[in-house]
C-alpha cells in the first residue's frame, strides 16, 4: 500500500489533473487532507507515513458518494456545529467529497420539491447512497409524534434505509435516542440501530459530535468504500476507544485532589478537576480532550470549565444527573485510596528527599502528596454534602 503510494506521489501532474477534473484546488486538497485525515486511523497512517502528497494522490481517486441526510426529532446541533468546521469547510466537503443530494435544513427547496428531490436521489443511486440520519426516531403511538411529507419518521427510515449502502447516525439522538429519549421519554424516542439493526451502521455519538469524528468517517468512506473499525456500540474506534479522563488537561489536578467543590470557587478559577461537580469524564469514551471543537483551542466543555455530562455514552448522558459523581471502574481512585502513608503531614522536608536519590525521592514525594490528600480528604469528608468513596460504592 505505502509503495503504490510513493509511486502515485512521484507523479505529481496525474494527481494534479484528477484534483482538476474533480475541480478541487490541490492547495485546498492538501490543507484538507493533513489536517482531516489525523483524525481518522486510515490518515494516521497515511499521514504518519506517507507526505501530503501521497495523501492526496490517494484521495484523488476518490469517488464523491451520494449522501441522503434526513432529520428527526433533533435540534440540528450536529449539523451546526459541522457548519462551523473550517479545515475543510462545510462547502467543501459538499463540493469535492460528497456529493449531497438531500439535506432538509440547507436545501432552498421544500414541501413537493424536497420531496421530489428525495424521490429522485432515492431512485438515481439506489444501493449506492449513504444515509445521515440526525435526530431521534419516534415510536411512540405508532409513530405519529413525528410526520414529515405524511409520513411518520419511522416509515421514512424503512424507506430511505432499505435502499441504502450504509447509515451513519450522527449524534446521540440517531445513536441511540439522545435527549428526546430522557425519563420520561414521551415519544418512545429510539436511534436508527434500534429499527434497523441489521443494516450497515456506524454510530457517532455526541450532543453535538465533534465534526471532526464525522468528517474522518466520511472521508474514509469516500476514499475506499469502507468505514472505520468500531466498538461494540458501532462506535468508531479512533475516536472512542480511550476515556476522556485519561487525556483530560485537569487530569493533574485530579491525582492531586484538587478539586473544584462550587462554580466560580478559587479551584473553578485556577482549572482544577471537575470531577466533584459531575464530571463524568472518567467514564465516557469519546476524543473531546484532545481534539477540540471547531479549530479553537479548549473550545470543548471541560476546556470552558464545565463538567463533561457524557454525552457520548448511552448509559450516561441524559439519564445519570448532571452533578452525580460518577463511580471510578477503571481508573485508579482519588487519592484517599492510594497505599497507607506512613509519613504525617509536612514531614518530609527537602533535603531528605535529595539524598536518597530520585527513584526512592519519587516515592516518598508521592507519600507526601498522598499524605497530604489524605489528611486533606479527612477534612473534606467531614465537610456537609461531601461524597466518600463509601457513599458510590467504591
Ligand atoms: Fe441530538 Fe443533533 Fe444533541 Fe442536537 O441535531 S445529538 S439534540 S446537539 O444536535 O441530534
Ligand atoms: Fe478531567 Fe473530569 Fe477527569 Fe477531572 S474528572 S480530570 S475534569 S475528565
Ligand atoms: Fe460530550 Fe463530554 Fe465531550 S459532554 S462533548 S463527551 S467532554
Amino acid at each position: 500500500m505505502l509503495g503504490a503510494l510513493v509511486q502515485s506521489a512521484a507523479k505529481l501532474e496525474t494527481i494534479d489533473e484528477r484534483l482538476k477534473q474533480c475541480r478541487i484546488s490541490r492547495r485546498s486538497f492538501l490543507v484538507f487532507c493533513t489536517s482531516l485525515m489525523v483524525a481518522a486511523p486510515y490518515g494516521l497512517a497515511l499521514t504518519d507515513k506517507a507526505s501530503p502528497e501521497a495523501v492526496a494522490a490517494v484521495l484523488g481517486k476518490v469517488v464523491r458518494p451520494p449522501v441522503i441526510w434526513l432529520h428527526f426529532q433533533d435540534c440540528t446541533g450536529c449539523t451546526e456545529s459541522l457548519l462551523q468546521t473550517s479545515h475543510p469547510g462545510f462547502a467543501d466537503l459538499i463540493l469535492n467529497v460528497i456529493s449531497l443530494e438531500y439535506h432538509e435544513t440547507l436545501m432552498a427547496g421544500s414541501g413537493l420539491q424536497a420531496k421530489q428531490a428525495l424521490d429522485e436521489a432515492m431512485q438515481k443511486y439506489a444501493g449506492k447512497y449513504i444515509v445521515v440520519v440526525e435526530g431521534s426516531i419516534p415510536t411512540g403511538a405508532h409513530g405519529t409524534y413525528m410526520k414529515t411529507g405524511g409520513r411518520t419518521a419511522m416509515e421514512v427510515l424503512a424507506d430511505v434505509g432499505s435502499k441504502a449502502a450504509a447509515i451513519i447516525a450522527i449524534g446521540s439522538c440517531a445513536s441511540w435516542g439522545g435527549i428526546p429519549s430522557a425519563d420520561p421519554d414521551p415519544t418512545g424516542a429510539v436511534g436508527v440501530a434500534d429499527l434497523l439493526p441489521d443494516h450497515s451502521i456506524i454510530n457517532i455519538p455526541g450532543c453535538p459530535p465533534n465534526p471532526y469524528t464525522m468528517l474522518g468517517v466520511i472521508l474514509q468512506y469516500a476514499a475506499d468504500g469502507t468505514f472505520p473499525e468500531t466498538d461494540e456500540q458501532r462506535r468508531p474506534k479512533f475516536a472512542f476507544d480511550r476515556d476522556i479522563h485519561e487525556h483530560c488537561p485537569r487530569r493533574a489536578h485530579f491525582d492531586a485532589g484538587n478539586f473544584v467543590k462550587v462554580y466560580g470557587d478559587d479551584g473553578h478559577r485556577e482549572g482544577w478537576c471537575l470531577y466533584e461537580m459531575g464530571c463524568k469524564g472518567p467514564d465516557t469514551h469519546a476524543g473531546c480532550s484532545t481534539r477540540h471543537f471547531n479549530e479553537i483551542p479548549d473550545v470543548w466543555p471541560i476546556g470552558i470549565g464545565a463538567p463533561c455530562i457524557g454525552c457520548t455514552e448511552k448509559a450516561i448522558a441524559f439519564k445519570v444527573p448532571m452533578f452525580q459523581v460518577v463511580q471510578l471502574h477503571t481508573i485508579a481512585a482519588p487519592p484517599t485510596s492510594f497505599a497507607p502513608i506512613t509519613t504525617t503531614r509536612g514531614t518530609v522536608s527537602p533535603l531528605a528527599t535529595g539524598l536518597v536519590g530520585l527513584g526512592v525521592g519519587a516515592l516518598v514525594t508521592g507519600g507526601y502528596v498522598a499524605s497530604r490528600q489524605f489528611s486533606k480528604r479527612q477534612d473534606d469528608d467531614n465537610a456537609p454534602g461531601r461524597h466518600t468513596d463509601k457513599d458510590l460504592g467504591a
